[in-house]
């Protein structure tokens, strides 16, 4: 299997690196692209030296079967023909294409048949808080359909990228020197704060983040669900968290969600009131599954649940995710 990186030098293309190597994904030839910026620097897979090559606009793809793309919604928009247009498999951790029609979005755990219809030869990768909160709601939603979600996030630094990360570590460092902190990537100092916006504002006062996790859920689990997001920034490193409400068409005991959620492919229930256990971010960063816990009856709500989730944005969030919809579509003979 001939397999690239696109974006080789970001947080994602990194952890690229490292899935591919620990899930002993089936590679014969490993090439990475980058920008003019990359291009030139090494990288070790499997033992072997690996120098990123400039992405452009040629016939590098050519014999190329999978490719997995993070290098933002416009690399991805521009380059996707030069990539695909030799047979490739795009698999796009960008937001480029997620809500195309016929572009697939998919999470293996919920809807990895879609992926076999593939018409422009580019699969959609959700956004990390999506893929996270879609994993859990399937295990409820095989008992009873969910009507309503409402959902308050706990997003790391991560998710804004490699830089994001170094800037939280350095205003930490700076406001201990009692110096101005750094502010480049956040809207705002992280450091000792949470920040009540996660992307740009759209027109109902919702932030694109926030939208995403309405629309990409509904196209996920193809439903009719609505979903009301809050999405704030937090000063954790590299795990989401999230806060879930759901309503079902019937009541759902607290009891048959959990044994539901201890049984769902990709969730792992962790869940002992009594003996403070719950999963949280500092536990669960380079973690693969979804952790679920805090699971209780909504008080509001007779036909409502509450829990807790937390997943490793760059990994199941991101890399592993697409990963796995590489080895469904091979498991499953569709590549
Ligand atoms: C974030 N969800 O956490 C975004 C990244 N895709 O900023």
């Amino acid at each position: 299997m001939k397999v690239a990186i696109v974006g080789a030098s970001g947080a994602v293309g990194q952890e690229f690196l490292r899935v591919l190597a620990e899930r002993n994904f089936p590679i014969d030839e490993l090439l990475l692209f980058g920008s003019s910026r990359s291009a030139g620097t090494e990288y070790t897979f499997r033992g072997k030296k690996i120098t990123v090559k400039e992405l452009k606009h040629n016939d590098d793809f050519k014999g190329v079967d999978i490719a997995f793309t993070s290098a933002g919604a416009g690399t991805s928009k521009e380059f996707a023909t030069t990539i695909t247009k030799h047979g490739a498999v795009m698999i796009d951790n960008s937001s480029a294409f997620r809500m195309d029609e016929d572009i697939p979005l998919v999470v293996p755990e919920v809807n990895g048949e879609d992926a076999k219809r593939r018409p422009r030869g580019i699969i959609a990768n959700p956004n990390c808080t999506t893929i996270q909160m879609v994993v859990a709601l399937q295990a409820i939603e095989n008992l009873s359909h969910i009507k309503s979600v409402h959902v308050a996030t706990y997003q790391a630094a991560s998710g804004a990228g490699a830089a994001a990360m170094d800037e939280l570590k350095k205003q930490y460092v700076e406001l201990n020197n009692g110096e101005k902190p750094t502010i480049a990537k956040f809207a705002y100092q992280l450091a000792y704060n949470v920040i009540p916006q996660v992307d740009v504002f759209t027109d109902n006062f919702y932030t694109k983040e926030e939208m995403k996790m309405f629309n990409e859920t509904r196209k996920i689990m193809h439903s009719d669900v609505k979903v009301s997001a809050m999405c704030v920034r937090v000063p954790v490193m590299r795990a989401h968290s999230e806060s879930i409400w759901v309503e079902t068409e019937r009541p759902v005991s607290v009891e048959e969600a959990k044994k539901a959620f201890a049984e769902a492919p990709g969730v792992i229930l962790m869940d002992d009131p009594e003996n403070k256990v719950y999963p949280m971010p500092l536990d669960i960063a380079g973690k693969d599954p979804v952790y679920v816990g805090r699971v209780r009856a909504d008080l509001s709500n007779e036909n409502g649940l509450t829990f807790w989730t937390v997943s490793d944005q760059i990994k199941k969030g991101a890399a592993l995710n697409a990963v796995q919809i590489a080895e469904y579509l091979i498991k499953e003979n569709a590549l």
